[in-house]
């Protein structure tokens, strides 16, 4: 196999050991407790860094507020110019990037270089928006007076990102908060801190060929404490953090405690309505992508099929059927599609979700179970299950990052969109119908509560034009494409008098 870890490391400048923080070029703080990253591909140890402590917390926000004071002062669009390097940079190593990505993480290398891909795509949608922080003018009800608004850099934004999209997270936040004349401190994902080195290295060469302040992009590796001093600290305007619903609400509690800004973008539990009229194949195909790419650990996964009573036999038959074929094995083998879990806890879970469906009436499909032999020693290899369900039972109302899927059967339409609303997530949903009724109905505001709403394409996999996040538990946060800047900056509304007299608001009459 021609794939050469230590090469790629090379490639990204990233062999050996990190110290637990970086600002810019400046790498410090103790080599105190190791954070390992272990590869689920093989179980092998792929390198390490170190926890940060308070102390090495503290340097990092000082640098980043004094380069916050001049990076406001670059003119947007030059802003806009420097994620347009970064996304040239980012075009020079999206193959070493990629494979990083997909062995420490264990996605697919398809789907790692498709990460990349999204960091680069998100720098070109950056650079078009550096000219495009647009407020809107107002006419005032006073003569003589103007009003318009005006969007101003925010300050310090907090990322907290999750192992499953190590990268691509990353950059939709720090990409749209630097040409928005923000600063980031990004905490990543214990469990894959190498990947995070990686950009860092990447982003801190460009800055430093344009002579920009340390500070701009401060990485610090840690574990829930960094985390907590991040939602907890006033000079954060505003935490951006992706993960579990769990991890959210300590988030959202702590930072709306002192009245600051936080994008949550937590669970899914996103399902797909199989319509009696749905093109079969693209159900099929959407459906099992959806629920086995990532090994089902995208919060956009497919984890219910919501099936119309009718075709409810062939369908079941038919994801057998698939999922006989599906191969299982080393991400690094473009064969195979459905790679390992990130580690033994995420196994747990997995076992565990599958004896609770159980004991809660689930029906076997597809079997599941862990994979042992050649090939699987890392002991993260499962095999993607399917089971039929009620969508009442306690365990198919909550997001286990696994692939297993849960089918169950409707009768009438506005059953099925019930169905689909009844849990208390509401991230991504999709509808395969070739029913222009069924379509629209699933659309309009009778229709799906998701942030994302599909027809006829899968519940994962959403480009970056458009706004990603969703209701409920999963945050209520947008981040990426459409207007989701706008949370990056605060908005000011500005009044002139050009006028020789002072008329007040609402025909007030003060006068002495
Ligand atoms: C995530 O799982 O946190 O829509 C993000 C998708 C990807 C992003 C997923 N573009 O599946």
């Amino acid at each position: 196999q021609d794939f050469d870890v230590k090469a790629i490391l090379k490639s990204l400048s990233i062999e050996g050991e990190f110290l637990p923080a970086s600002t810019g070029k400046k790498w410090f703080g103790e080599k105190k407790d190791k954070i390992v990253s272990y590869s689920p591909v093989d179980g092998m140890e792929i390198g390490h860094v170190f926890q940060a402590s308070e102390e090495d917390y503290e340097a990092v926000i000082a640098e980043a507020e004094s380069a916050f004071k001049k990076w406001r002062l670059v003119p947007a669009p030059k802003r806009g110019e420097i994620i347009r390097q970064i996304g040239l940079k980012l075009r020079e190593h999206k193959d070493a990037l990629g494979k990083l990505v997909s062995y420490e993480m264990g996605k697919s290398l398809q789907e790692g270089l498709g990460e990349v891909q999204e960091m680069i795509d998100i720098a070109d949608f950056a650079v078009g928006l550096s000219r495009q922080l647009y407020g809107l003018t107002m006419h005032s009800e006073r003569e003589s007076h103007r009003m318009y608004e005006q969007y101003h850099p925010l300050g310090i934004v907090g990322i907290i990102s999750a192992f499953n999209f190590p990268v691509a997270v990353w950059s939709w936040n720090s990409f749209l908060a630097w040409v928005c004349g923000d600063v980031c401190v990004w905490k990543p994902s214990e469990k894959t801190p190498l990947s995070a080195v990686a950009c860092q290295k990447l982003v801190q060469e460009v800055f430093a060929e344009n002579n920009l302040p340390e500070g701009l992009s401060c990485l610090i590796q840690g574990d829930y404490k960094i985390g907590e001093l991040i939602s907890n600290d006033k000079r954060i305007p505003l935490v951006s953090a992706t993960g579990s619903t769990r991890m959210g609400k300590k988030v959202g509690a702590a930072v709306g405690a002192r009245l600051g800004k936080s994008l949550l973008e937590l669970g899914g539990n996103n399902a797909m309505i199989v319509s009696q009229d749905a093109n079969l194949d693209i159900a099929l195909l959407s459906a099992v992508f959806g629920a086995v790419g990532t090994a089902g650990q995208r919060c956009t996964s497919t984890r219910r099929l919501i099936v119309h009573e009718s075709i409810a036999e062939t369908v079941k038959e038919k994801i057998s059927q698939a999922y006989a074929q599906l191969k299982i094995g080393t991400p690094l083998d473009a064969d195979n599609h459905v790679g390992p879990l990130i580690d033994l806890q995420a196994v747990d879970a997995y076992n565990k979700a599958i004896e609770q469906a159980k004991q809660e009436g689930a029906k076997v499909i597809v079997e599941g179970g862990v994979l042992e032999g050649e090939g699987f020693e890392s002991g993260c290899y499962v095999k993607p299950a399917v089971y039929e369900v009620k969508n009442s039972y306690e365990i198919v109302q909550s997001e286990t990052f696994a692939p297993i899927l849960y089918v169950m059967t409707y009768s009438d339409i506005e059953e099925a969109v019930d169905m689909q609303n009844d849990v208390p997530q509401g991230l991504s949903s999709t509808i395969v119908t070739n029913n222009l009724m069924e379509s629209e109905l699933f659309l309009s505001h009778a229709g799906s509560d998701c942030g994302i709403a599909n027809v006829n394409i899968g519940t994962s996999g959403a480009e970056i034009g458009g706004a990603f996040g969703g209701e409920k538990e999963t945050g209520g946060g947008r981040e990426s494409g459409s207007d989701a800047w706008k949370i990056y900056m605060r908005r000011q509304t500005n009044t002139i008098n050009f006028g020789k007299t002072l008329p007040l608001a609402q025909g007030i009459k003060f006068d002495f």
